[in-house]
């Protein structure tokens, strides 16, 4: 009996090896630009999202991302991959300056006040200064494998000193792109 069961499986698990490998190459994506509005700290310009088979991938692109933490430029990517439930469900914050950090976190809304505990999870950010990109890539099972995704980008820097910290929203404050679908049909 118990044989029967891991035969199925494996079949299974074929079906599903030959499927993802016919999937088409090309992972569904958009891409959203914002105007040059912010007169320090690591301006937003645009922002792609890429759904793919097994990660999620959404780069930023600024302008005068700098190494020193003087920018004290910092950004989070709003996730929200349940249309049901009004809102983002996660949270991708990072530091754009060399030496900070990033994390992955569970929210209930855009508010620092509704960021939740850590997601346990594949993730990871990388930061270009040549080409001013932050690119985060997130494991779709991390985010519990969504259909579909859309993002709302909040980027904030300060002046030298500390003082005069500004943000810089990807359009309208609290805003999502349209949605992305996976190219995984399941
Ligand atoms: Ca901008
Ligand atoms: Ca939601």
């Amino acid at each position: 009996m118990r044989t029967t069961i891991l035969g199925s499986t494996t079949l299974a698990v074929a079906a599903t090896l030959a499927l993802t490998q016919l999937a088409p190459a090309s992972a569904d994506s958009i891409g959203v630009t914002d105007p040059k509005d912010l007169a320090h700290g690591a301006d937003l310009r645009s922002v792609q999202v890429e759904h793919k088979a097994r990660t999620i991938v959404v780069t930023t692109t600024h302008t005068d991302l700098r190494e020193s933490f003087r920018s004290g430029s910092s950004g989070a990517v709003y996730l929200d991959t349940d249309p049901t439930d009004p809102g983002p469900e996660h949270v991708f914050v990072g530091g754009y300056f060399v030496g900070t950090d990033y994390q992955l976190l569970t929210t209930d809304g855009f508010g620092n006040g509704s960021w939740g505990e850590p997601v346990e999870g594949s993730y990871a950010m990388r930061i270009d200064y040549d080409a001013e990109h932050a690119r985060m890539r997130i494991s779709r099972a991390a985010l519990g494998s969504p259909d579909e995704v859309r993002v709302a980008v909040k980027v904030a820097g300060s002046r030298p000193d500390g003082s005069n910290t500004r943000r810089d929203w990807l359009g309208e404050p609290r805003s999502f792109t349209e949605w992305v679908s996976s190219p995984v049909v399941e």
